[in-house]
């Protein structure tokens, strides 16, 4: 408690000497300006992710040395493609590609009922591959470890 008190008392003594002190000035700017680019951020991550409460589809898989290819990039905050369709029965490749964007979603992928949580490498343009055989049609859903962003694996006979 000292401590925080303290720091308060540092920062009221910073807003008294503003207009005294000139240094001050850069420094607010630089935080204004900090706060701007912050904002900035957000508006175009925002504006992002709309892409992921569509079905952008990848299609049913095709089947290369008899395993089902599905690929896949994880961006800051979407999966895309983010629906896949493939068949029970074959191995599924699951090719997952990271954009070096920093996102919850860029270090683990957990899908639910078809593989153990899936962890990739979050460097940009490493490709971690999982592999599975699906067993049971129905639809089953992945996403980040937090469930913010989110995929569907749909299983087909
Ligand atoms: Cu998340």
């Amino acid at each position: 408690m000292e401590y925080l008190q303290s720091n308060e008392c540092i920062g009221i003594n910073q807003i008294n000497n503003m207009n005294k002190n000139k240094l001050t000035q850069p420094i607010l700017i630089s935080v204004i300006v900090v706060c701007a680019l912050i904002s900035g951020y957000i508006l175009v991550t925002a504006n992002r992710q709309p892409a992921n409460q569509g079905q952008d589809s990848g299609g049913l898989a095709a089947v290369v040395n008899g395993k089902q290819v599905i690929q896949m990039t994880v961006n800051a905050a979407r999966y895309s493609p983010n629906y896949f369709k493939v068949k029970a029965g074959i191995p599924v490749s699951w090719q997952i590609t990271s954009s070096g964007e920093p996102g919850c979603d860029s270090g683990e992928v957990i899908t639910r009922g078809l593989t153990d949580p899936i962890y990739l490498n979050p460097n940009q343009g490493q490709v971690t591959t999982a592999e599975f055989t699906p067993q049971t049609p129905g639809t089953y859903q992945f996403s980040c470890p937090m469930g913010m962003v989110r995929g569907t694996i749909e299983v087909v006979n």
